[in-house]
């Protein structure tokens, strides 16, 4: 019926339209939802019960208690929060507010970087869409939510067949109270590659539109001009850049000269002269040490005249000190998750932080018992990604020496099972900080840091050494990442690359000291969305057309899998994963109000073109799907 209508209008008969068209005719694109959208998902369902889900080992569907929902009233609307602040004062109207703040304000990372670096990023929308009514109501003092970006973009269409868009359009019509924030890998948006500066402007865009209030903006080797892009299109929209300085080394050992105070000092002054409204201290591997962070901070309050939000990971155990140090020193912001979701490779919990800092001089702003129950929330939720645990259970202080962030452990450790390291992560680990050494002691965050990863997984299994890496590197095809870094595809290291690996490693190719974006030709979007229009044979969002400008590949396999199972997003997370038991019976909410009732009835044996016939009903009546078993 889409095509019926669009068909036969004229400009699309004469050829004569570009993608405004449907902006223009809108009403040409509505068109009936598929009617088959039960037994997509009925193949779906079938398709994980008997071949599993990637990366969970195969068991039948473990038994799970009902998350415990604190029960709010939806009715009332959520009180007022720093998003009105937002609304109604502007940017500097905000940032005012934050400096006149006594106590210390909080951003809860537990929708974002805490799965991100506890769970391989996998928590699903339906789980964080279940708790946004109670977390809007229950936190309402926040700074922010820490709840996009990062991994969560790519993650979401490449292994949850989810969009992320429609998290984060989902979550704002819940949570309209409180200030959204997420972390922009400036010139690599959410990516692992430098984009084009006009990708990087409307993916900007549009996530302003579609909700985002704080931008967290770092580049991965600390290079300003890496970030300029990035910092002007948020400043455009009228939305918060908080421009990011990554911490590394060690301020506090003068034997790590590369990155001291005064680099550090020096830094911050350039993002405030680059139109900066907070300045971020990013600790991503959590190095920085509480006698450093109370340095660090003071100085820092001394040489700028922004607020200074922390960002730590809580690897070493040293989070909640740090933070302490920090707001003796006069941070003004700092991030935590909900107790469950916190420590170690994830930020200090937040619960932790408030009873460390009672009767000092300055608190924390949040509601304890609040924290303890949306807690238990996720204390349930997380089992259902039991298989994606890092494995890591206690503070690991090691992370001074190796220095991998906390957003990477868990994932490079599915990358070393996935190359077949899996039992020799602790030489991966070992190889990461000799690595890191070899490429010149750089900023490792992501993508650089994925560098740094590729090559440790590709020394340990090539049992090369760093001798070997100059000696016959010439005779060695390295990772793409690694050419691509030592290119300056990625920017510019502090002091350069060390001079004899980048020629070895290149090849005689030359390499670039320009800003990647100004070699690289803008996306014609336009086109684009034609193109997808015409491949997708559906309408095509601007985000759409971000994604595929992002990750081509990633966003193609997503749409389809969108078209052979449909929205898989609705299912809940155990289903999503385990598929269904034998004589279970679950209901699916499709759309507000459209509940579909399965029940998984038999599993026939395998035949002998490999398929299985599964029968269930839905919504009473019976459907039998086939599936083929990969067995
Ligand atoms: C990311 O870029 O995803 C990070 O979390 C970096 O720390
Ligand atoms: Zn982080």
């Amino acid at each position: 019926p889409f095509l019926e209508n669009v068909v036969k209008h004229e400009a699309f008969l004469t050829g004569n339209y570009n993608t405004n068209f449907i902006d223009t005719t809108p009403e040409l694109f509505l068109f009936p939802k598929r009617k088959d959208r039960g037994t997509k998902m009925l193949n779906y369902i079938g398709n994980v019960t008997i071949n599993g889900f990637p990366g969970i080992e195969k068991k039948s569907k473990p038994e799970f208690p009902k998350a415990r929902i604190p029960k709010v009233s939806i009715l009332e609307a959520p009180p007022r929060g720093t998003k009105q602040i937002l609304d109604e004062k502007g940017a500097d109207g905000l940032v005012q507010w934050v400096r006149e703040q006594k106590d210390v304000l909080l951003t809860d990372t537990t929708f974002r970087d805490a799965h991100q670096s506890l769970l391989a990023t996998r928590v699903r929308t339906v789980d964080l869409k279940n708790i946004a009514d109670a977390s809007a109501r229950m936190q309402s003092d926040l700074f922010s939510f820490e709840m996009w970006g990062g991994a969560t973009f790519d993650v979401a269409y490449r292994f949850l067949k989810e969009d992320p868009w429609m998290r984060l359009l989902t979550l704002r019509e819940k949570i309209p109270n409180v200030l959204f924030q997420m972390l922009l890998r400036a010139s690599n948006a959410v990516g692992y590659k430098n984009y084009p500066d006009n990708v990087i402007q409307e993916f900007v865009q549009k996530s302003a539109y579609a909700g985002i209030d704080v931008f967290r903006i770092f580049d991965s080797l600390n290079w300003v001009q890496g970030m300029e892009v990035a910092i002007k299109a948020v400043r455009d929209t009228g939305k918060l850049a908080e421009a990011a300085i990554c911490y590394t080394g060690d301020i506090l050992d003068p034997s790590r000269s590369k990155y001291d105070i005064d680099y550090y000092k020096k830094l911050a002054k350039e993002l405030e002269a680059q139109g900066a409204h907070i300045l971020a201290i990013k600790d991503m591997a959590g190095l920085l040490k509480p006698e450093a962070a109370y340095r660090l901070i003071s100085e820092l309050k001394a040489t700028v005249d922004l607020p200074i939000h922390l960002h730590t990971h809580d690897t070493s155990g040293n989070g909640i000190f740090q933070y302490a140090r920090a707001a003796e020193a006069g941070v003004d912001i700092v991030d935590t998750a909900l107790g469950s979701m916190a420590g170690l490779t994830s930020q200090p919990g937040a619960s932790t932080m408030y009873y460390a800092l009672k009767g000092n001089k300055r608190n924390l702003i949040m509601d304890i018992d609040n924290a303890e129950k949306l807690s238990h929330y996720w204390e349930d939720v997380r089992k259902y990604y039991q298989d994606f645990e890092s494995g890591m259970n206690s503070p690991h202080t090691e992370v001074y020496k190796h220095e991998m962030p906390g957003g990477q452990y868990s994932n490079l450790q599915q990358q070393a099972k996935g190359v077949g390291l899996g039992d020799r992560w602790e030489e991966v680990k070992e190889m990461y900080a000799r690595v890191n050494h070899m490429f010149g002691d750089i900023v490792k965050v992501t993508p650089s840091s994925k560098v740094v990863g590729d090559m440790a997984l590709f020394m340990v299994q090539n049992d090369l050494d760093e001798d070997a890496v100059l000696e016959k590197g010439h005779m060695i095809d390295f990772p793409d990442s690694v050419i691509e870094l030592f290119s300056g595809y990625l920017g510019q290291p502090h002091n350069g690359f060390p001079e004899k690996l980048q020629e070895v490693i290149l090849k005689g190719k030359e390499s670039i000291t320009v800003r990647p974006g100004e070699l690289l030709e803008d996306v014609d979007f336009e086109k684009l969305k034609e193109e997808l229009f015409r491949e997708l044979d559906r309408p095509v969002t601007n985000f759409d057309a971000i994604a595929h400008a992002l990750y081509p590949k990633v966003f193609k396999e997503y749409t389809n899998t969108d078209k052979q199972f449909g929205d898989v997003s609705v299912l809940d997370t155990p289903t999503f994963f385990y598929g269904m038991k034998l004589g279970e019976e679950i209901e699916v909410e499709i759309e507000t109000g459209k509940t579909l009732i399965l029940k998984l009835i038999s599993i026939g044996e395998p035949r002998l073109d490999g398929t299985r016939v599964i029968y269930f009903d839905l919504n009473g009546q019976q459907r039998e799907v086939v599936i083929k078993d990969e067995s």
